[in-house]
C-alpha cells in the first residue's frame, strides 16, 4: 500500500475511533514496533532503490509523526473530558433523607386518645408503681382475692416511694388506679380515660406479653346508663375497625363493674362465618366494660344511691393484633423496621 492511500485509511479509522481504548489499539495498529503497519513500512524503505529512498523515508517519518500527533490529541481531549475520580454527578436522582416515624402502638394510643377527646373525655396519667389500696382494694377485690396472686403480679421486694408520694408495693395490673385516685378529688361528672403501661406475670408468648399499654375509661354522672355504655363503645369500635362491622355486647364478670359485659366484633378474616382467628365463632373479644361496682364508688366517697357509671378497659396491643391482622404481638416489640415500617394510620 502507498502512503498517501495508508495516510487515508488512518484519517477515516481515527474519525471512527470512539473511546480511548479504540484511540489506543489504533496507535497500536499503524505505530507498534512489532507488527505496526508505519513501522513495516519503514524496513521496507531500507530495501528502496537509492534514489527515491530519501524521500520515501521522509514521507514515511512525517506520516509516523502525524498519526502519533492526531492520536494524542484525541486521547488528550478524551482525558480532558474524562470526569474526575471524586467529581459528582450532578444529573443523579437525589438520595431521600431517612425519616422516621412513630411507633404502631403509638399510633393506635394517639388515635384512641383523639377518639376520647372528641367525646369529651379527658386524659389522665399517673405511676407505674402502684400501691396495693389504688390497685385493688379501692377495686372491690380484698386481701385474699385472686387477682391479687404473686402468679398474676409482680410485687416489689420491698416498698419504694412512688411519684404520687405513697409507699408502692407492685406494678400496676391496670390503669384504674388513676381512675380511682381522681375520684377521690374531684366530684361527679366524671368523664376521663386513663391510657398508660401495665404489668402482668405473664410468659412471652403469641398473645401476651408481661408489659403492655392499657387504656381504661371512666364516666360517672346522675344517670349514666347502660345504654350510654354500648352508644360510646360500639361508636368507639366503629370508629376503630370500621362502620361496617358487627358488635355485640356478651355477659362477663370484673369484680369492680356490675353488671360487665365484653365487647365483640364481627371477625375481619372470616367476616363472621368462622375461622380459626375467631375459633369458628364470628366474633372477636375486643374490650372488657361494665357499670361501676357501687363498693367502688363507697371506696372513693361518692354516694352509689345517687350516682351511676359505666367503665372499660382495652389493650392497644389487642387492638393492634385485631386491626391489622399480626398474629405474634412480640413483634411490636422487637424493634425491627421492616416490621414497624408497615403501619399507616
Ligand atoms: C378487662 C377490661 C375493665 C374496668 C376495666 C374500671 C375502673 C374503675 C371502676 C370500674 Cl375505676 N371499672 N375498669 C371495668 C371493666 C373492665 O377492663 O378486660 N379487664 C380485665
Amino acid at each position: 500500500m502507498d502512503i498517501s492511500s495508508l495516510k487515508q485509511q488512518f484519517t477515516a479509522e481515527l474519525a471512527a475511533a470512539a473511546s480511548e481504548a479504540e484511540l489506543r489499539a489504533l496507535r497500536d495498529k499503524y505505530l507498534a514496533r512489532k507488527g505496526g503497519l508505519v513501522s513495516a513500512l519503514l524496513k521496507h524503505v531500507a530495501s528502496a532503490p537509492a534514489d527515491v529512498r530519501p524521500a520515501l523515508g521522509r514521507q514515511a517519518n512525517e506520516l509516523k509523526q502525524h498519526i502519533d500527533a492526531q492520536v494524542g490529541e484525541r486521547l488528550a481531549e478524551a482525558s480532558a473530558r474524562r470526569p474526575a475520580a471524586d467529581a459528582v454527578d450532578v444529573t443523579l436522582p437525589g438520595r431521600d433523607p431517612l425519616i422516621g416515624h412513630r411507633h404502631p402502638l403509638t399510633l393506635l394510643r394517639d388515635r384512641i386518645e383523639s377518639f376520647f377527646l372528641r367525646q369529651g373525655f379527658l386524659i389522665v396519667e399517673g405511676p407505674e408503681l402502684e400501691d396495693d389500696y389504688h390497685n385493688f382494694e379501692a377495686l372491690n377485690m380484698p386481701a385474699e382475692h385472686p387477682a391479687r396472686d404473686m402468679q398474676d403480679t409482680l410485687y416489689l421486694a420491698s416498698p419504694v416511694t412512688s411519684a404520687t408520694g405513697t409507699p408502692a408495693t407492685l406494678l400496676r395490673t391496670h390503669t384504674s388506679g388513676m381512675q380511682v385516685r381522681y375520684m377521690e378529688r374531684y366530684p361527679p361528672p366524671v368523664r376521663l380515660i386513663a391510657p398508660g403501661r401495665v404489668y402482668r406475670r405473664d410468659n412471652l408468648d403469641l398473645t401476651h406479653t408481661p408489659m403492655f399499654t392499657q387504656v381504661e375509661g371512666l364516666v360517672v354522672g346522675d344517670d349514666v346508663t347502660l345504654a350510654d355504655l354500648k352508644g360510646t363503645l360500639v361508636a368507639f369500635a366503629h370508629d376503630l375497625f370500621g362502620p361496617d362491622r358487627g358488635t355485640r355486647f356478651r355477659p362477663s364478670f370484673f369484680p369492680y363493674t356490675e353488671p360487665s359485659a365484653e365487647l365483640d366484633i364481627t371477625c375481619a378474616s372470616c367476616g363472621g362465618s368462622g375461622c380459626a382467628m375467631c375459633k369458628q365463632t364470628g366474633w372477636v373479644e375486643v374490650l372488657g366494660s361494665g357499670m361501676v361496682h357501687p363498693a367502688v364508688f363507697e371506696a372513693v366517697g361518692y354516694d352509689p344511691e345517687r350516682y351511676t357509671g359505666f367503665a372499660f378497659g382495652v389493650g392497644i396491643e389487642r387492638l393492634a393484633l385485631l386491626k391489622w391482622g399480626v398474629e405474634d404481638i412480640r413483634l411490636f416489640y422487637e424493634n425491627d423496621l421492616r416490621f414497624l415500617e408497615q403501619f399507616p394510620l
